[in-house]
């Protein structure tokens, strides 16, 4: 095994990765910025080292820098936590080419992922059902309204470089697609550096269920349940909870067994998450497959007892899965809240001085956080300040142990959006867990 890792990230996941190489015994080195400099994994790191100036560009994804900082520190891998270089296939190529351990999958795996137009086809070849729409990408506005005759409208434009929800445009009528198509095209060329575009018929109203997967070097590949997604705000995820509610056994077994194609089809190695969209009707459709370790991770973690961290680790170490698919047993239902340094009713960021801080805790409450009372919520980064994750006995029982959390849980100096949280969980559409999707700026 590895004798020490350099964390190529910043805030809550890189304390989450420290805790895990602690566990393992491993000593870990966390690359910071300027800013970041005081903060509780620089401060609970067996080392530190700065990376470059507060902007992400200059530090966080710095490869010169960051390839600096692994070989001067002499670690052996780097783990790049979400985010940042975590999907950046060149960064994985260059980690290899210089004899460090990328701790994910390999970059072919990123770079075939990464295109979104080519994933899709790759799922369609593993026998995974997908949206109809283009055949890879449209080559010009010709082809765009060929593809949009087969499927019909509404449909969405995406960006092949996109994902997440970057880089989409949804579609109306035809007599709105020309002029979609080229502006899509436009702004994922200044956005990703590459112009393609595919379409798709557009799924209103879909639940966002996504697989958690685990590959080894051996080929071993199993996965580890889903989890629901469907509550975001501008592609930012707010909750996420597992197992996905109110879907048919057939449609959760359905996912699982197309999430392992898929991996497969791929080679995939190291910990990833293949998402879907899932209708009223219970149909599934594959959209695309991150090759990160993910935010709401712990959902799993906490149903499953497995700490994929960890495992991510022993992976890229090249040691073979300890589990086979019927060790996994999944216990209860759990519920994550993110908590964001950011107004409750406009989302928008508030960033600040923390003057005090008290976390929940008790049975079946998990905290993953980076504050400190005095920490600085810094401006130049995403506001997520806290994950509070909670496991019941089933999804009552979950929901009910989220409130009483999030109602004993103290935040003073910046604003966050605990008052969402707890509005959200007494949402009557979010409590019967099904279709439709609660409405977050209506009804909320
Ligand atoms: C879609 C879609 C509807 N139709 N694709 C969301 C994140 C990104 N991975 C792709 N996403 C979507 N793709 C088609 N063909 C709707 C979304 C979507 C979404 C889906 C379920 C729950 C919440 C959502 C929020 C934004 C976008």
């Amino acid at each position: 095994m590895f004798n020490k890792i350099l964390i190529a990230n910043r805030g809550e996941i890189a304390l989450r990765i420290l805790r895990a190489c602690r566990e393992m015994g491993i000593r870990a080195v966390v690359a910071h910025s300027k800013v970041d400099a005081n903060s509780l994994p620089v401060r609970l790191a067996d080392e530190s080292i700065c990376v470059g100036p507060d902007d992400a560009r200059s530090s966080y994804l710095n490869i010169p820098s960051i390839i600096s900082a692994a070989a001067v520190t002499d670690s052996e891998a780097i783990h790049p936590g979400y985010g940042f270089l975590s999907e950046n296939a060149a960064f994985a190529d260059i980690c290899r080419a210089c004899g460090i351990t990328f701790i994910g999958p390999s970059p072919e795996a990123i770079r075939l992922m990464g295109d979104k137009a080519q994933a899709r086809e790759l799922a369609r070849q593993a026998g995974a059902p997908i949206i109809p729409g283009s055949e890879g990408p449209l080559k010009d506005e010709d082809q765009a309204h060929s593809a949009a005759e087969a499927v019909g409208f509404p449909l969405i434009l995406k960006a092949a470089a996109g994902g997440g929800g970057r880089g989409m445009r949804i579609v109306r009528e035809r007599e709105a697609l020309a002029q979609a198509f080229h502006t899509c095209q436009a702004e994922a060329a200044a956005a990703f550096g590459s112009s393609e575009v595919y379409l798709e018929k557009f799924v209103e109203e879909a639940r966002h269920v996504e697989v958690q997967v685990l590959g080894d070097r051996a080929g071993t590949r199993i996965h580890l349940g889903e989890r629901d997604c469907s509550v975001q705000r501008r592609y930012q995820k707010l909750l996420e909870e597992s197992p996905a509610p109110a879907i048919p056994p057939a449609t959760r077994a359905g996912l699982h067994k197309a999430a392992l194609a898929v991996a497969q089809a791929v080679n995939y190695t190291s910990a990833g998450t293949v998402e879907f969209l899932v209708d009223r009707e219970g149909n599934f459709y594959f959209i695309e497959m991150n090759t990160r370790i993910q935010v709401e991770h712990p959902v799993t973690e906490m149903l499953t007892g497995i700490d994929l961290v960890r495992e991510q680790i022993l992976i890229a170490g090249g040691e073979p899965l300890r589990w086979r698919q019927s060790d996994i047993r999944p216990v209860g239902h759990a519920i994550e809240c993110r908590i964001n340094a950011e107004d409750p009713d406009t989302f928008t960021p508030n960033p600040g001085r923390v003057t005090a801080w008290v976390p929940p805790g008790g049975p079946g409450v998990r905290v993953d956080s980076h504050l400190m009372p005095g920490y600085t919520v810094p401006s130049v980064y995403d506001s997520l300040i806290a994950k509070i994750i909670v496991q019941g006995a089933d999804r009552p029982e979950a929901i009910n142990r989220m409130r009483r959390a999030l109602s004993e849980t103290i935040v003073e100096g910046v604003k966050t959006t605990i008052p969402f949280h707890l509005r959200l969980l007494e949402d009557p559409v979010f409590r019967a867990g099904s279709f439709p999707i609660p409405k977050l700026e209506v009804a909320l």
